[in-house]
């Protein structure tokens, strides 16, 4: 069934608040839910076992305070919030959740997910810091199987290779749809606006019905098409279209989008974990699931693998894809592989791609919104 344009927005900008009825609902029909914060957790092996593998609120800064009496006040918000919507059980999708799924990316995750175990169960896979060599591969491999063991005995099923396909399947399309909303943006003008790609990718993290969410994108994309073939322009042709990479984005750190939008930018990439990271490559369908697995979740272009070669590869091929005039690099405070990344991402854009780049340092409050604005618009009136 179709739904306004307006209104299907509006589903994903509410799905955080709105999806816990649905959790709720599967819960009480006997599901067992996976709580998930990064895009390294193989979401295939959980929802082969017939689990619900969901997001956990990780973007507010409303529970931090709490998070602080355990936490050092210098830590990523990222964590602190994650931690302080678990230990002031705050998170609706964290209270249905069965068990959480972690992996050791960066030292204050790992370290925080210590903590964490003593609220819920925790599974912590071993993340392997670098892409080179067998070992990685043999390392990583294994977490794949241990996971799925680990995930097999909590819910007492068996994950045949049958069940690892299909899931593989479901969320390839799943892949497919979001790829084919947010590509909307290499269009120009785009056809959205910066903040309703965020929104839905965002929203779609907290979705639970897959199948409904790809039918909803699909007819969002089709009534955009329409308006944007009738002539309706949301986006001014001439605005300095912007690519968004760094720590994930969402929530308290919308206001970044905000800001570029309002001083006259078009975000029309989302390089980071929010966006392309985690969509942009499929998994073999055709070879050993738990291989296909591996190589997939492997090659994720974050800053914790060493070196992230992967995460250049990536900005060469979008910055030309999206045809971007300037790169902005969000970075969370204390988020140190992602800060010191920025010299060589800086580096890489001004010399190979001639492109200006700026990098922010922020966290979740709205403490330093005068000074984005400051130094955003000065950046965008350089375009
Ligand atoms: S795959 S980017 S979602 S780890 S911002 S908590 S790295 S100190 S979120 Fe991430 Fe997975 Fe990588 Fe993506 Fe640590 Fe940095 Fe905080 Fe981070």
């Amino acid at each position: 069934m179709s739904i306004s344009l307006p209104k299907a927005f509006n589903e994903f900008d509410e799905a955080r608040q709105k999806g816990f009825i649905d959790v709720k609902e599967l819960k009480e029909k006997g599901k067992n839910i996976v709580g998930t914060y990064c895009v390294f957790t193989p979401w295939e092996i959980i929802l082969a076992a017939d689990a619900i593998p969901i997001s956990l609120c990780a973007m507010s800064d409303e529970p931090i305070p709490e998070a602080e009496k355990h936490l050092p006040r210098n830590l990523c918000p990222l964590i602190k919030s994650s931690y302080g919507f678990a230990i002031t059980d705050t998170c609706p999708y964290f209270y249905f959740s069965d068990l959480i799924v972690g992996e050791t990316t960066c030292d204050g995750k790992k370290k925080m997910y210590e903590y964490m175990n003593d609220i819920k169960p925790v599974h912590v896979m071993q993340l392997p810091q670098t892409t080179i060599g067998d070992d990685s591969y043999n390392l990583w491999r294994n977490e794949m199987v241990v996971l799925k063991e680990r995930i097999e005995k909590e819910f007492n099923v068996e994950i045949t290779d049958e069940n690892l396909k299909q899931a593989i399947k479901a969320r390839n399309e799943e892949r497919r749809m979001l790829k084919k909303f947010y590509e909307l943006g290499t269009l120009c003008p785009p056809p959205i606006t910066g903040l309703e790609i965020l929104k839905v990718l965002y929203g779609a993290t907290f979705k639970t019905d897959k199948n409904e969410q790809n039918q909803t994108i699909d007819n969002m994309i089709k009534s955009v098409m329409e308006e944007y073939n009738n002539g309706v322009r949301k986006v001014s042709e001439d605005a300095p279209r912007i690519l968004i990479t760094g720590c994930p984005t969402g929530g308290a750190t919308e206001k970044v989008i905000q800001i570029i939008e309002e001083n006259g930018g078009a975000v029309v990439c989302f390089e980071n974990c929010t966006g392309v990271k985690g969509n942009d490559t499929l998994v073999n369908e055709d070879i050993d699931p738990i291989d296909a697995l591996t190589d997939k979740y492997l090659n994720v272009a974050c800053s914790c693998i060493s070196p992230n070669d992967n995460r250049i590869e990536l900005l060469d091929r979008l910055v030309d894809e999206y045809k971007v005039d300037g790169v902005v690099d969000i970075v969370l405070q204390a988020c140190h592989t992602y800060n010191v990344e920025t010299y060589r991402i800086k580096k890489f854009l001004n010399e190979n791609k001639n492109i200006p780049y700026m990098s922010i340092e922020t966290d979740y409050s709205k403490s330093d919104i005068g000074q984005l604005q400051t130094r955003i618009s000065a950046f965008i009136e350089m375009l």
